[in-house]
């Protein structure tokens, strides 16, 4: 057993190099990204043993993000290769100084990754690890990729911690029957859902951690983000010794930094979560490793940042309460 797996497309990514409209943009460098192989990169750079499940082309874009995320250390020996759909790309521009919302334009339909099905992914692999991550992303792409998602979730004896992003992607449900609707029953077949409460409101119209707590009373950790301003756990486990036997509500202020690009932000923070609950850390503490991860992600323009190194982020995670105010 690897400590993680992380299933889901991963994509050539294009970052402008310079601010405006993608009109205006006139060239673009190329990095990776894809939510899950972004938390499988940063868990690998934390230490952990990762693998990366997915489906890429046989061409050239599929050969770079294979070769980039094992860079990272992470096991890539269960991708497959389609050669008869080509690896999804993505540009995107920078964020816009004024209103903070950035262009995002996906050539992923029809891609590698949107043709995963239970019969030819292999299944054994993505259920290899203590922990395996999921996202929404993959439930938009196809029929036959929801149809992998709700495998994966289902109840199963011996089944690793499903770790669940609902990363609800709009432009993704577009010319899908479901609609993100289905986001939230498979968000209760997991044990630890990361959402964020514009997210959930969007789509789910859901509004408050409390109200999304209610919907989703399942997993037995609720992680709630409120954006810049911090994030809120909902916790099963009851402290030993605790009367009340409804669990805990654990709220971390987020670090507040000169944020450079927000996007792969959400995917380190998940990251430095799972690292934390893996190593057994308390809740505060991984709320704390989250947003310390986080932090190095919305200080960089692309998806990936190296994680802080290990001894600096439980130094920094341990400081009193008044420097996390
Ligand atoms: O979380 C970052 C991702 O949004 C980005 O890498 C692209 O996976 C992606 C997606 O589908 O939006």
């Amino acid at each position: 057993t690897v400590d993680v797996v992380a299933l889901g497309e991963s994509m050539v990514t294009f970052l402008p190099t310079r601010a405006g409209r993608l009109a205006d943009v006139p060239s673009f460098e190329r990095g990776i990204g894809g939510a899950e192989s972004n938390v499988a990169c940063v868990l690998a750079r934390a230490g952990h043993s990762v693998r990366w499940v997915g489906r890429v082309g046989a061409d050239g874009f599929g050969d770079h993000l294979v070769e980039a995320i094992a860079a990272y250390g992470v096991d890539t020996s269960a991708v497959r290769r389609d050669p008869g759909r080509p690896t999804g790309v993505y540009f995107r521009t920078a964020a816009d100084r004024a209103t903070g919302s950035h262009e995002v334009a996906y050539y992923r339909a029809g891609s590698a990754a949107s043709a995963m099905t239970t019969r030819n992914t292999d299944l054994a692999a993505a259920r290899s690890g203590r922990v395996l991550h999921l996202s929404g992303i993959t439930a938009a792409l196809s029929d036959g990729c929801l149809a992998l998602m709700r495998e994966l979730t289902a109840p199963r004896t011996g089944r690793p911690l499903v770790s669940f992003d609902v990363n609800h992607r709009p432009g993704l449900w577009r010319d899908r029957p479901e609609g993100p609707r289905v986001l939230l029953d498979l968000a209760r077949g997991a044990d630890v859902v990361f959402v964020g409460e514009d997210e959930a409101h969007e789509a789910w119209g859901l509004r408050g951690a409390r109200a999304i707590r209610e919907a989703l009373p399942e997993p037995d950790v609720l992680v709630v983000k409120h954006g810049g301003g911090g994030a809120v756990v909902f916790d099963k486990e009851v402290p030993q010794g605790s009367e009340d036997a409804t669990g805990t509500v654990t709220f971390v202020r987020a670090l507040r930094v000169d944020v450079v690009a927000a996007v792969g932000a959400g995917d380190a923070f998940a990251a430095g979560f799972l690292s934390a609950t893996l190593r057994g850390l308390p809740v505060r503490d991984r709320l704390r490793h989250g947003h310390l991860t986080a932090a190095a992600a919305l200080t960089v323009p692309g998806d990936l940042a190296d994680p802080p190194a290990r001894r600096h982020a439980d130094r920094l995670a341990a400081l009193d309460d008044r420097a996390w105010e």
